[in-house]
Parts: structure tokens; sequence; C-alpha cells
């Protein structure tokens, strides 16, 4: 066997039995289980002993020797020389990029074989460092960082006579049979998350959290206290360069951000994870499975494994009891292009046949209840993933707001958000979109409205509809469910413009963009209703306007048009917010007039106020296609409080207008019951004497004229 290790208590049985050791190994690895000091004055052993022969070593917080977890004195790796390439490059530069530049490039021309990375566990952040070096490596990268048990952790590494807390190691195997492997079983929690700000491994805020209360909030007080250690139970998990990697919390600082052992970009998506208890079974099996047959193990297990899984990490190592395995619990591994975390990395050497598998007797033993709620999490989290992959491919979007620090900000935007509006999730997470900037101008105050009943607890939940204007400057209408509780508010943002469009159609008459008939008629069914419960009195006013046909003979159909639509802005522009103003037909208009007063005199001189503006704004001269015409209405007005029929109250304001008519056009008359007699009495008349003359009773008489 080429590599053989050996247990050391102390610096003293470090120079007993490195002593008897050959002088002429080709490599010692030294794992120090100790602080920084007792490391350097055991690398000054080392050096004393063996001035020929390339010597590393880093402390750990723990190491694993045959498959048993040591947790104080020193491991030594004796790598002997039998035949294989083993070369040893190290940089301690700050710069990463830099020493990965010269790892890479000094390993650059192996063709087989392995390297490993042992880098410090602190200051070298490993990410820049690790790409670089697979940019420029064939093959295979696997590594480890230091660890330590002090705190705040502070962790050094040496080769030969370098010494120092921060630096890379590469260690070359130029073996041609091994295998290596990693397991990831971090299961992630929920829902995905926004980096709203970090740099490098430090996080001030996700989804504008500070670090520190977004794991108060979700997670509670305890774990915030228990920061960094319970960190690592529940780290956050991301994706790297296509892969799943967990960072788990190394430090909690005075200004509310946290530390994480490697990069957390801002803008990355992450989630909470905790430790696929569920599936620990399996774990074991796939350990089991991938590690027989081989002489010799490196093994690095991440320090949040033993955290989290404490004891039962002893289950993991059980399958290397007894074989030369060699290991450290680690702040991060290494492997290929991507540093990880919480994971289990093995790489085995010189392959020995095949490892039997005894059929192991399952484990009956009773679950403890994190299990179960990490059953439980598990489970809701897939509902939700279902959940929220329905919302994303829906025409309706959520957003969810959370009270933070005072401030009510957005926190959940759903991807179907982006397809409604043309923002991005982000743009509405960060706040670059709120309803100042999304909502039509002229529903705002409505908008504004609602927010000040919420803040003020009038209200708990309600539906609106009003218009948004899209990242393209299209306006669309919705319809929004609103609900607050606690610190939460929940809204709803559905696209209901088709719904409006097919209202607006059959509701408002194409030409002028006014209501039509059918809509004015509905609407005096509605106010007779309120009038009758409030004693109110309203009015119609029936608009005709004065010698159209005029306008068309002479000029065009197509003028006659435009005069019309501009005839309905004025009247609209004279009335007041509440007055519904409609197109009957032709030239006729019709305006509803409610609540206008509780005695009819007072309705009566309101009706006239608002009809005698009509009447002057129409009047005012209207430029069409370069002419200028002078139009003239006559109106006709009708009052009334209950005891009408919407059909009744039209008809008696078209009567009053022909009297308007009749007294030589230009003029307004209120609708009276002896003007109804008269009226009849006309109409009477009329009818008469047109029987009449169908009747042939009439004869032309002459009567000749003298003077
Ligand atoms: P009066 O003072 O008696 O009301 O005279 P008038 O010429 O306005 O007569 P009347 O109200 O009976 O005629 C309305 C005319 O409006 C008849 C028709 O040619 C015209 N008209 C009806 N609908 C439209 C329309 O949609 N566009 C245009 N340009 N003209 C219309
Ligand atoms: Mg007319």
């Amino acid at each position: 066997m080429l590599i053989e290790s050996i247990w050391i208590k102390d610096l003293k049985d470090l120079e007993l039995k490195a002593r008897k050791i050959p002088k002429k190994v080709k490599l010692l690895i030294l794992l120090g289980i100790c602080q920084v000091e007792e490391l350097q004055k055991a690398s000054h052993i080392l050096g004393i002993l063996f001035p020929e022969t390339e010597k590393i070593g880093l402390t750990v917080s723990a190491a694993i020797r045959r498959g048993v977890v040591l947790k104080e004195g020193f491991v030594l790796v004796v790598v002997k020389d039998a035949g294989i390439s083993i070369n040893v490059f190290s940089s301690f530069c700050a710069d990463e990029v830099m020493a990965g530049k010269e790892i890479g490039n000094f390993f650059s021309d192996k063709k087989e074989g392995f390297l490993l990375l042992l880098t410090d566990g602190v200051k070298t952040l490993g990410e820049n460092l690790v790409k670089e070096i697979k940019s420029k490596l064939e093959i295979p990268l696997i590594g480890a960082k230091a660890s330590s048990y002090s705190f705040p952790a502070k962790t050094a590494l040496f080769h030969n006579e370098k010494f120092d807390e921060r630096g890379s190691i590469a260690v070359y195997f130029g073996y041609r049979d091994f295998k290596h492997f990693s397991i990831f079983d971090w299961k992630e929690i929920g829902r995905e998350f926004l980096v709203t700000k970090s740099e490098g491994n430090r996080v001030y805020s996700i989804n504008h959290f500070p670090a520190v209360e977004f794991y108060k909030h979700y997670l509670g007080d305890w774990v915030v206290d228990a920061l960094p250690d319970a960190g690592v139970e529940f780290p956050l998990i991301l994706s790297e360069n296509g892969k799943k990697v967990a960072r788990a919390c190394i430090e909690k600082h005075e200004d509310g951000s946290l530390s994480f052992a490697g990069r957390v970009p801002q803008a990355a998506y992450v989630k909470l994870g905790c430790g696929d208890l569920i599936n620990r079974k399996k774990t074991l099996e796939t350990i089991r499975e991938s590690v027989g047959g081989y002489n010799f193990y490196f093994l690095f297990p991440c320090m949040a494994r033993w955290k989290f899984l404490k004891e039962s990490i002893n289950e993991e190592l059980e399958v290397l009891k007894g074989k030369e395995s060699i290991g450290f619990f680690t702040f991060g591994e290494y492997y290929e292009d991507t540093l990880l975390n919480e994971t289990l990395t093995v790489v085995a050497l010189e392959k020995n046949g095949s490892i039997k598998l005894e059929n192991k007797k399952e484990d009956k033993k009773d679950k403890p209840l994190h299990v179960a709620l990490a059953d439980f999490l598990s489970r809701i989290s897939e509902e939700y993933s279902l959940l929220s992959e329905a919302i994303d491919n829906n025409d309706f979007g959520i957003l969810i707001f959370s009270n933070i620090l005072g401030k009510l900000r957005c926190i959940y935007a759903s991807k179907s958000l982006e397809n409604i509006t043309g923002y991005q999730i982000e743009d509405f997470i960060l706040g670059n979109v709120n309803h100042n900037v999304i909502v039509f101008s002229e529903d705002r105050e409505k908008i504004n409205k609602l927010k000040e009943a919420f803040k003020r607890e009038e209200k708990k939940e309600s539906v609106i509809e009003y218009r948004i204007v899209t990242i393209d400057g299209k306006v669309k209408w919705i319809r929004s469910f609103i609900k607050k509780e606690h610190n939460f508010l929940v809204l709803s943002m559905t696209d209901i413009s088709a719904e409006k469009r097919v209202e607006y159609l059959s509701l408002k008459d194409p030409l002028t963009g006014l209501y039509n008939r059918r809509f004015g008629v509905e609407q005096l069914f509605k106010i007779i209703e309120r009038n009758k419960r409030e004693g109110n009195y309203s009015a119609v006013l029936f608009l005709d306007v004065d010698k159209f046909k005029f306008i068309n003979d002479v000029y065009s159909h197509n003028t006659g048009d435009k005069v019309l639509r501009i005839i309905a802005r004025r009247i609209e522009n004279s009335v007041r917010k509440a007055d519904i103003v409609c197109r009957f037909g032709g030239d006729e208009f019709i305006v509803i007039l409610p609540n206008l007063g509780t005695t009819r005199e007072l309705a009566e001189k309101r009706a006239l106020m608002i009809a005698e503006r009509i009447l002057e704004q129409v009047s005012q001269p209207i430029l069409v296609d370069g002419k200028e015409f002078i139009i003239t209405t006559s109106i006709g007005a009708a009052l009334f409080s209950s005891e009408v029929k919407p059909s009744d109250a039209i008809k008696f304001a078209d009567l009053a207008m022909y009297e308007s008519k009749e007294k030589g056009r230009k003029k307004i008359s209120i609708f009276t019951e002896n003007l109804k007699e008269k009226i009849e009495k006309r109409g009477n008349v009329e009818r008469l004497l047109k029987r009449e003359v169908i009747n042939r009773n009439f004869r032309v008489v002459y009567q000749p004229k003298l003077y």
C-alpha cells in the first residue's frame, strides 16, 4: 500500500513517532486537530526531521482515520514512493485568480490522475480559485478547506517552510485507477428568495430583510441566537455552474449581515435547505455502494454534516471502518470547478476488487420529532412548488407584501406577473415597480384611497378594478383581490381587459364613446329605486341638435359625425361627475341627473342650471375641417322622484324638448302636466286631421277676394 496513516497524541508524540518513519517517504500530510500555533510548532518538527521530504499540513476541526472520528491530536499521512508520480505545488498568493493561474499552469500537462487541493478555511473564498485552476486543468480536481475549532474561526496551512493563514496547496496524484464522487443530500424547503444585497460571501439582505432578520422571520429567534452554528443546519441553497450548492452561515455581524462559507451573489435566487433526513437511508446505501473495492480513501465531509447529523455521522463512516481512510471535517469541499458545502466528497484509490454488501436490518428505532417535521416541510414544499408552478402558468399574478422594519415591502411576485405587466419579478421585489409606476394615472387616487383604508385598518380585504400601464406603454384593465392579515398583504392581479372590451362594446356608443340608450335606461331603473329609498329628485334632459340635417346635406355625413363627437364632449364637460350622458340615437342625447335634491323646486333649479350650461357650451363655435359651425340644441327636462317608469321619464323629457323646438329652438322647456295636456291635445288634433284627410273629408273651398 502506498499510503498509511498514524495517529499522534501531541507534539512530543509527533517527534517520537516521526523518528520511526523512513526518511525516504515521498510526502507527509499532517492534519492538526489543534490551534494554529500548535500546527506551526508541528511543522517545525517535521521540517527538522524530514529536510528532503515534501511536507504539507493544515488545521482541522476533527479528523477521520480508518472510518473513526478523532477530535484531538494529529493524523500523519505517510505517502511512500511506489512508482506513481506525486507532485506538490503551493501558492500563498492573496489573489485567488493569480493563485489559480499558477496552480493550473503548473499541472496543465497532466493527462491522468487527479489533483488534491487543500486551502485555508477562512481567508480564501475558493470559487475564483477553483474556476481558474479548472480552466487550465484536464484532470479531476477534489479538495477541501481547512477547518478549525476556534471561534472566530482561525485556520492555517503549511508547505515545507511556508506557513500561513492564507494559501492553497495542490498535490498531484498520478493514479490511473481511482474513483471520486460527492454526495449532496440537503433538501430545499419552501420557496425561492432573492438576495437583495450581498458582496462576496457577505449577505446584507434577502428579500429586503436584513440577513439576520430573514433567518429570524422564517426560522425564529432561537435559530438567530444560535447563529452562526445553527446556520449550518439551515443553509442557503443556490445554483452554481448548474449544480445545487449549499452555503452555510459562518459568521454573524453586528450590522445584521451574515457571512457564508462561499459566495452568495447579489440578485441570486436562494432557498433555505435542511438535511434530507427522510432519504437518510438512501444516502447511507449510496455511500456504502460507492466506496467499496479500493485500498485507500480520502474523504471530506462538510462541518455542517457533522453539526446536523451529529453522532449519526458514524453511520456514514461505518463502511470505511478498518480501511485506510483519511479525511477531515471541512469548511468547504472543492469538486471540479465548484466550491461545495455540506456534501461528503470522496476519492478512492487503488482498486482491489469489489466490496460485498451485507444486507443490513432496517433501523426500527423511533424517529425523533424533528425528522417528522422535516418530512412535513418536505411535503409542504412539494405542494408549494406545484402551486407556484400553476400560478406561474396562469393569467393571474400574485404579489405578497410584508411589513419589514415598519415598511411594507414586496417579498413575493409570481412569474405570471411578467406576462401581465412586462416587468420582471426582480423589479417588483426590488421595489422598482410600485403602484405609482404601474397604475394608470387616472386610477391612482382610487388606489391611494384604498391604501389609506387598509392602513387605517378600516378594511381587511377588497376587490378593485383599475388600469395599469405595462412596460411597453399598453393600458390594461386589472381586477385585484387584496387581503391583509397580520404583517402580510396579498394582492392578486387578473387581466380583465378582454372582459372590459366586451362590456364597453355593449354599453357604449361607438361614434361618440358616450353610453348608449340601453345603459341609460338601466341606470334610470337604479336611480328611481334609489330615489324611492332616499326621497330624492332626479331629472332626464332630452337634447336634439337644431337643424342638424343641414350639416349632413350641405357638407358631408363625415363632417356631421365630427360635429356630433364634439357636441358629445361638450355635453360631458358641462355636467357633474355623477351625471350620465348617453347618445339616444341620431342627433339626440339624454342626460340623466341623479340626486338633485329632496324638493322638486330645488331639483328643478339645479336641472335648469345644468341644462343652461349645456346650451351655452354647445352653442360655442365649432371648428371642423377648417370650417366654423354655430350649432345649437333644444332641451327638454323631466323631473321625477320614484313615481315614473324609465321609459316615461324619457318620453316626458322628449315632449318637453318638442316644446323647445316649437318655441324657436335653442330653448329649455320643463315637462309639466299642462304641457302634457297641450301636447296630447295637439297630438289628438294631428291624428284627427290625418284621419279626416284619409277619409277625404276635406274639401278645398276657394273664396274670391273682392276689393
Ligand atoms: P331639428 O331642429 O328639427 O331637429 O332639425 P334636424 O335637421 O336636426 O332634424 P332631425 O333632428 O329630425 O334630424 C336628425 C338628422 O341627424 C337626421 C340624420 O340625417 C342625421 N343623423 C342621424 N344619425 C346620424 C349620424 O350618425 N351621423 C350623422 N352625420 N348624421 C346623423
Ligand atoms: Mg335635430
